[in-house]
């Protein structure tokens, strides 16, 4: 085997094997992220709000939503469980989930939500054209970002996901976290809400291991001449 063939393969090997540590799951810090309990076990829920709870797939929400949108159900992305809001923009009645998350200082972390409608309405508008839904910390605000609109639908595929970022600070150990659920402009509608996330986000990318590679292929160059 040639020196060149030698090192093509160390290389190989590194670049793989940092990609599939980089790949890896984030963990969720929340308790009871996708409702599997059944209830809202670890979760506060507050706003004015007429009707919220956790369901099967399929559990009928109509009892609360405007005549237009029913029927109207319950749908679930992941597990058997998940969670329902049922919100209007105006007059504004949000539903904020909240838990207080032990962190670590100095870390960046991803926030964010897994939403969708089961109705009878073709789709709903977020972000600048019905309302926007926002996660905030501590109670400021970070930007969340979504689809601006999206279908309603029964599938798991149905859901789309509102995240944001947060930065603790170096003193940080722990941050209370609020992700508001809002939607459907003056007429109430029910909403499904799982797998909801409080992940690091890694810090090991695939570019910063690119350093950490030439300098192996340095020290392989000059232990194999
Ligand atoms: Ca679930």
């Amino acid at each position: 085997m040639n020196v060149f063939l030698k090192v093509s393969i160390v290389v190989s090997v590194l670049v793989s094997s940092a990609a599939s540590a980089s790949s890896a799951r984030a963990v969720s810090l929340l308790t009871n992220s996708g409702f599997e309990t059944g209830d809202l076990t670890g979760w506060t829920v507050a706003g004015n709000i007429v009707d919220f709870g956790v369901n099967r797939d399929g559990a009928d929400l109509s009892a609360n939503t405007f005549d237009s949108f029913n029927p109207s159900f319950q749908n679930v992305r992941s597990g058997n469980f998940a969670a329902y809001a049922v919100v209007r923009t105006n007059p504004a009645e949000r539903a904020i989930f909240s838990q207080a998350v032990t962190v670590q200082p100095d870390t960046t972390y991803s926030l964010g939500y897994w939403l969708s409608a089961d109705s009878r309405t073709g789709a709903y508008g977020l972000f600048n054209n019905f309302g926007n839904p926002t996660i905030s910390v501590n109670g400021s605000d970070i930007e969340a970002t979504g689809p601006s609109q999206f279908d309603t639908g029964a599938s798991p595929s149905d859901f789309i996901f509102v995240s944001g970022e947060y930065t603790t600070s170096q003193e940080e150990t722990s941050v209370l976290v609020d992700y508001s659920i809002i939607g459907s402009g003056t007429a109430r509608a029910a909403f499904s809400v799982d797998d909801f996330t409080f992940e690091a986000v890694p810090e090991s990318s695939f570019m910063m291991t690119i350093p950490f590679v030439f300098g192996m292929v340095l020290i392989l160059r000059r232990k194999l001449n």
